[in-house]
């Protein structure tokens, strides 16, 4: 294994695993600290972990606290970062200062493949990706997020991507940077709590194995670089596009009218789009990040199974 610095923590249960090739999955913080409300938020993280856990998978919460990259948290930690007030919401361009800082930083999706990277854990699940915001073609408002996922060599679960984005030009930007996009059991692109989103997925999946497969070759032929696997929410959880589009474009008028722009602006809209639809939305966030953790974990077993 390669020499590991002394910012980075590995939890003993993940680097254990890691080392006997046993299956491990990333998971970020950012939706503990910023994308869900409270006490929703740390029991949620802890069910992702459980859910993690119940495929024979070992969980690795991922955040900066006390000045290192920690990989793997205990349940103190996680309630840490869904209670300390002032939590740093860290995408790739604020690890290093947050380090030097020792801030408590909570970890975005970009900032969290960064750091799973780093530990060389390979599947990660999340909830929505962060994407280009509509307008991003004057504003150049793209997440980080995206040009990780081409970056990294880790494979990233997730419902899509929320509606207050530009879908259309998510999808062209990662098509661009060369991020395979694969629908989970669907051709459509999921839009987090809404199963449609009227637009296609370049490629289908039907499998973990499958996926698995997809990244062995990606990687073991030396072309590198990350893929977005795409499951829909459970459709029991789904709510209806229209009521989340009327919110959603709510949502943005509010946004613009108040001057919300840069790493504030998705939580402002991801709080304001939860207040407009209720504690719905919640419970759909709940089931979506749940199932992302047990179809990742399924993914790592699959892909642990192979890479032996
Ligand atoms: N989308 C969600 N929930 C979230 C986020 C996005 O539906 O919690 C968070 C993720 O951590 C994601 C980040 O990486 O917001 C993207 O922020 P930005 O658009 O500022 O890059
Ligand atoms: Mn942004």
């Amino acid at each position: 294994m390669e020499a590991r610095s002394s910012y980075l923590r590995v939890a003993r249960e993940v680097s254990e695993a890691l080392a006997a090739g046993r299956p491990v999955v990333a998971l970020e913080s950012t939706v503990i600290a910023h994308g869900l409300p409270r006490p929703a938020n740390v029991e949620v993280a802890l069910a992702m972990e459980a859910a993690v856990r119940a495929e024979g998978t070992t969980p690795a919460t991922i955040a900066l606290l006390d000045g290192r990259i920690c990989v793997g948290l205990s349940a103190e930690e996680i309630t840490r970062l869904g209670e300390e007030p002032g939590v740093w919401k860290a995408s790739r361009r604020d690890l290093g200062v947050a380090l030097a800082r020792r801030a408590t930083a909570a970890t975005t999706v970009a900032g969290t493949l960064a750091c799973a990277a780093l530990a060389g854990v390979r599947v990660f699940a999340t909830g929505g990706v962060g994407g280009a915001h509509r307008g991003a073609a004057t504003s150049f408002d793209i997440s980080a997020d995206l040009p990780e996922l081409a970056r990294d060599p880790v494979i990233t679960v997730c419902a899509g991507a929320k509606a207050i984005l530009d879908l259309p030009l998510t999808l062209e930007y990662l098509e661009t940077h060369g991020v395979p996009v694969i629908g989970y059991q669907t051709d459509e692109l999921p839009a987090f709590y809404t199963l449609e989103s009227g637009l296609r997925t370049p490629h289908r999946t039907e499998s973990p194995q499958d996926v698995a497969e997809i990244a062995h070759a990606q990687w073991r032929s030396g072309l590198g670089g990350g893929l977005l696997v795409t499951a829909p929410i459970p459709a029991e959880h789904a709510l209806p596009r229209a009521a989340m589009e009327a919110a959603v474009e709510r949502s943005l008028a509010e946004a613009a009218t108040e001057g919300v722009s840069g790493p504030r602006l998705t939580p402002w809209l991801l709080a304001r789009v939860a207040e407009l639809t209720g504690g719905e939305s919640v419970a759909a966030n709940r089931a979506l990040l749940l199932n992302n953790a047990a179809i990742a974990a399924r993914i790592a077993v699959a892909l642990a199974a192979i890479t032996i």
